[in-house]
């Protein structure tokens, strides 16, 4: 099974694709902002997500919806930081969502055990050294510039063969870097310069992007291109807080090709679904 999902140095191995549960300390991000905003109400929403299921918890203290302006270094400190510590210190596997080098570190400190940075070490040039130096696994996401702007880069004339090729450019320049390449993990950062038949043409080739040869991160969670394909006939799409129906039959989907693990708001579902995958595998044999 884990010559199906990969392995990551550092972190726990499961036997079936991982939930990674999500807890953004923002007031802004665009399916949960401001909901997890306090230390305690992050701190107790992440060991929620854990009880329900999450074999790992993402904290993240910057909004990336599309148009979201950056959050000031202090203050994203001041966000993350103190939740890392409070999850960390009870015993869960903590992931620090972050593009600074400065948060990593402190949140790694703290008891962070993954660093999943969105724009895969482009957006601060220290990011790299850092995670190397620190020796944890890292996230490589494919990225192509700050959320102020991404929809305008959403321009691909094969999307897969240019997200597979962008990708392995950064994963060669992190290993180049100093990272481990047995911490590496990869994910085609659904919804990041990209439109929905982008998504969902990445998500027809999972095979693709897992020939890159490292564990495969899918963060489909209540992103637009759910919300597009669940528009009413009227192209209205659902609020984001209702995709979660949508966003457990994409785990389900990514287990079954092979994700490492899946990157979640509700977890209950998500759960669920990737150990109906896990049991589906076992029945094959
Ligand atoms: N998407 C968001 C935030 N962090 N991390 C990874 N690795 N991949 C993603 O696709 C990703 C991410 C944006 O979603 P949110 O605002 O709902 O957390």
């Amino acid at each position: 099974m884990s010559t199906l999902r990969g392995v990551v140095a550092g972190l726990p191995q499961w036997d079936r694709c991982a939930v990674m549960g999500v807890v953004n300390v923002t007031p802004d991000s665009f399916s949960d902002g401001g909901l997890w905003f306090d230390t305690g109400a992050a701190v107790k929403h992440g060991l929620e997500l854990a009880a329900e299921g999450a074999d790992l918890v993402d904290v993240g203290g910057e909004s990336t919806r599309p148009g979201a302006p950056r959050v000031d270094e202090a203050e994203e400190l001041r966000r993350v930081v103190p939740v890392v510590r409070g999850l960390a210190s009870e015993g869960v596997v903590v992931s620090v969502d972050t593009m600074r080098a400065s948060v990593a570190e402190q949140a790694v400190a703290a008891g962070a055990a993954l660093v999943n940075d969105v724009s895969g070490g482009l957006a601060d040039p220290a990011m790299v050294p850092a995670v190397a130096d620190a020796g944890v696994p890292f996230v490589v996401m494919h990225w192509r510039g700050f959320s102020e702007d991404m929809n305008s880069r959403a321009v691909y004339a094969d999307v897969v063969g240019e997200v597979v090729g962008e990708l392995r450019q950064r994963m060669d320049a992190v290993v180049t870097g100093g990272v481990a390449p047995e911490r590496i993990v990869i994910d085609p950062g659904l919804g990041f310069a990209k439109g929905a038949e982008h998504d969902l043409a990445l998500l027809a080739r999972l095979d693709a992007l897992r020939a890159l040869g490292r564990p495969l991160l899918v963060a489909a969670s209540r992103k637009r291109f759910l919300g597009r394909v669940l528009a009413g006939a009227d192209g209205s799409p659902p609020p984001a807080r209702e995709r979660d129906a949508a966003t457990a039959a994409v785990s389900a989907i990514s287990a079954r090709e092979g994700a490492w693990a899946v990157r979640v708001h509700e977890v209950r579902a998500t759960a669920d679904a990737v150990r109906v995958a896990r049991a589906v595998e076992g029945a094959a044999g």
